[in-house]
């Protein structure tokens, strides 16, 4: 059992909500930037590194890239991504617009409590409509969200199709498939831009971890 003493070092410096103590720490009682993280220090300020673009794209690969370099400068790095997601907290959900739109909260959501506890949350969802990204960086405070168009053209998306989804959605077996039978709006004013048919990974990830330093 824990002595008082543990139990009180432990709780200190944490808010309280009907005694039950509140782990992800409030953004009202935060720094300026509302960011503070679990010990209740700044010096970890968390970030939502939020990456879009097609099926295909790369996303996956520079989100895993980017954690991998993090972790080894002793960052603490989730990273959300989307196929992964839709195998559990969001299995329920399928490809329709608003299914979709759901899809982006639910992640965004976990993304900014993620932020708020001083995580550097890094998700990879197609997050094809542009009103669902804006939503999300709502949630995280000014100049903690980073948004990354992964930009591929479709032509190269649908000639790597490691799935081999593109060319089922082309015989028609895949209703609503991003990019073929479902829109994919492009950020206007992104971060951060990188055109994986053109760079390789490594620059790719260069690029972003550039504008991710920036941040501090
Ligand atoms: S999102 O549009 O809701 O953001 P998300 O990133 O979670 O999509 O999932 C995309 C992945 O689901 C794709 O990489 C692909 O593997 C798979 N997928 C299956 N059906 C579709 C579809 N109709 N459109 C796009 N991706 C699909």
């Amino acid at each position: 059992m824990m002595s008082a003493e543990e139990s009180a070092r432990i709780h200190a410096g944490g808010p309280q909500i009907e005694g039950k103590f509140w782990l992800i720490a409030n953004p009202c009682c935060g720094d300026e930037d509302g960011m503070t993280s679990a010990t209740g220090s700044n010096r970890s300020m968390g970030l939502v590194v939020w990456l879009t673009g097609l099926s295909a794209s790369g996303k996956s690969t520079l989100a895993n890239a980017l954690a991998a370099v993090l972790r080894a400068e002793g960052q603490t790095v989730v990273v959300l991504d989307g196929d992964l997601l839709r195998a559990g907290l969001c299995r329920d959900l399928g490809f329709s617009e608003s299914d979709r739109m759901e899809n982006v909260r639910r992640a965004g959501a976990v993304a900014a409590l993620l932020a708020q506890s001083g995580v550097i949350c890094i998700a990879a969802l197609i997050s094809p409509f542009a009103s669902s990204r804006d939503a999300v960086r709502k949630q995280v405070p000014a100049g903690r969200f980073l948004e990354v168009f992964v930009d591929a053209p479709l032509e190269l998306c649908e000639k790597r199709d490691p799935k081999g989804l593109y060319a089922r959605a082309r015989r028609g077996e895949i209703p609503t498939f991003t990019g073929v039978s479902s829109p994919y709006e492009p950020p206007a004013a992104a971060e951060c831009v990188v055109r994986t048919g053109e760079i390789p990974i490594q620059e790719a990830t260069d690029l972003i971890l550039a504008r991710i330093r920036a941040k501090g």
